[in-house]
């Protein structure tokens, strides 16, 4: 489930040119059951099976003992902090970090309290394991270390790294099926082009993500930008 979408794209090339390595460990390889079992029933009664906690101790202790001490130990989980282009940065300066991927049904809390040393959800919607939501982190974290991503100056243009959601984009035929593109962009005027980006930028945030504003740092011209798509609508 995630050695595959590791090899592929911007990820799968930067493992390839050594810019980073990734590990995936089996939690059934860590037991010492005959049938590799990694889940029991839980205390107290109820539906559902609990991850176990010594696969999950017992693979980290490897790590450790294979690659020393990782600087972080995430718990993926439904109720963790939720993830941001924020810990991607943070993360993405730490050498070895490690990934525990939880499950629905839930991981014995012991893991949690002793084992890692924070807990993130990728957001709110059931799934079925924590797989998915590691190779979310990993993906975001990989694109911030130098090198992974081509263009760096793109990596620091990023919609999540600006605060603000992306300008509109276009891309050749200039015509399409009777649909044109905003002309300013074929103007080859830059300076206005730069404005009329920042604009819609900013009225798309305002629109669709207006949670996002409060972090943006606007300058006095996005306010007066800002002034004028907030204008009530005159008679
Ligand atoms: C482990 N739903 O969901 C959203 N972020 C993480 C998760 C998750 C889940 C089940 C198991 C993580």
């Amino acid at each position: 489930m995630v050695e595959g979408p590791l090899a592929q794209g911007i990820v799968g090339r930067a493992i390839e040119r050594g810019l980073l390595d990734v590990r995936v460990h089996d939690l059934r390889d860590h037991t010492t059951d005959r049938h590799r079992v990694v889940d029991d029933m839980p205390f107290g009664g109820g539906p559902g099976m609990v991850l176990k906690p010594e696969p999950l101790f017992a693979a980290v202790e490897h790590i450790r003992a294979e690659r020393g001490s990782p600087d972080a130990v995430i718990l993926t989980s439904p109720d963790g902090r939720r993830f941001t282009h924020a810990d991607a940065l943070r993360l993405s300066g730490l050498g070895h970090i490690v990934v525990l991927c939880g499950r629905y049904e839930g991981v014995d809390e012991r893991v949690r309290a002793n084992l890692a040393s924070e807990a993130i959800s990728i957001g709110d919607y059931v799934l079925s394991g924590g797989e998915l939501p590691a190779l979310v982190i990993a993906d975001a974290v990989a694109r911030l270390v130098p090198g992974v991503v081509g263009d760096e100056q793109s990596v620091a243009r990023d919609s999540f790294a600006r605060g603000l959601l992306d300008y509109p984009q276009y891309t050749r035929p200039a015509e399409y099926r009777g649909m044109g593109v905003p002309p300013v962009l074929l103007s080859g005027h830059h300076r206005d082009i730069e404005r009329w980006r920042r604009r819609e930028a900013l009225a798309r945030t305002l629109e669709r993500r207006p949670d996002l504003m409060a972090d943006v740092a606007l300058d006095p011209e996005d306010r007066a930008i800002l002034k004028e798509l907030t204008r009530p609508e005159r008679e």
